[in-house]
């Protein structure tokens, strides 16, 4: 299991994080994600074995919440 934690310039409110945390937990491999409106942090837990990290940076960009680097 791994954790990353990336900065979300676009997180603006609780409906952003509701819905980069429902859409990220879908990713198969995904175990955890917490999202944070405040600090536009999201923390991600997944199985580098089951999914490599870009798939989960490319759906981010999907959604339109891109992380920064
Ligand atoms: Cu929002």
């Amino acid at each position: 299991m791994m954790t990353k934690t990336v900065h979300v310039p676009g997180i603006s409110c609780g409906h952003c994080v509701t819905t980069i945390e429902s859409e990220l937990e879908d990713l198969n491999g995904v175990e955890d994600v917490k999202a944070e409106h405040i600090s536009k942090q999201v923390t991600v837990s997944w199985d580098p074995e089951v999914l490599d990290w870009t798939v989960i940076e490319d759906k981010m960009e999907e959604i339109n919440f891109p992380p920064s680097v």
